[in-house]
């Protein structure tokens, strides 16, 4: 399996728990104003999307979009997913959730939006975090060991404090929880954001 990511970019939950299943994988890094990757590679053949995330798995299938490569993973390793007769539904609830109510929501501060349009959406993401506070069942956000949902929270979660969003303190403390994990720092570390 190998994954194409970007530093910063929402690829980050799948290499969070690619290091965290503690499985052998390739990653390659991708310059996304180029589409260049780190081996010189064009990325547009990888996927014609020409973004990240993008898994290759072993028959060269490429998997792209994070709700489809989060669930993907929580398949294959299911102590990642959720168990239960409505334990993928809810899964992918939750990454819905995270991907077009909160993911899509940052796009005046990847893209140079104006003040005004950026204060609303900063709103927006702390409203929409602030319900994943409330609806947390344990110290992850769906019990007391995280899930893939989890780590892409903490995506946002990182970007908010990039850009100075204002988070819900139960959500900060889940955020602590999961940059304490030695694969969390890994995979920070690859991305060299630590
Ligand atoms: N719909 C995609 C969007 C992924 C996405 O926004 N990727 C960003 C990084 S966070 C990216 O690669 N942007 C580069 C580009 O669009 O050119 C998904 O949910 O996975």
């Amino acid at each position: 399996m190998k994954l194409y990511y970007g530093p910063w970019a929402c690829s980050l939950a799948a290499h969070m728990v690619l290091h965290e299943v503690g499985e052998p994988f390739d990653s390659e890094s991708v310059n996304l104003k180029t589409k260049v990757t780190a081996t010189g590679g064009d990325f547009s053949e990888v996927t014609p999307k020409a973004y990240v995330p993008a898994l290759e798995l072993e028959d060269g299938e490429i998997v792209t979009e994070n709700i489809a490569v989060l669930d993907y993973l929580a398949s294959r390793y299911p102590d990642y997913g959720l168990e239960g007769p409505m334990g993928r539904t809810r899964l992918l609830e939750l990454l819905a959730y995270l991907s077009t109510e909160i993911h899509k929501s940052f796009k005046p501060f990847w893209h140079n939006g104006t003040d005004e349009q950026k204060a609303v959406a900063g709103a927006y993401i702390t409203a929409r975090m602030r319900y994943l506070a409330d609806t947390m069942r344990g110290d992850f956000l769906c019990g007391d060991q995280p899930r893939v949902a989890d780590y892409y929270a903490l995506v946002m979660m990182l970007w908010a404090g990039r850009f100075g969003i204002e988070i819900p303190s139960a959500l900060a403390a889940l955020g602590e929880r999961l940059k304490a994990r030695p694969a969390v720092q890994a995979a920070l570390k690859v991305e060299g954001i630590v």
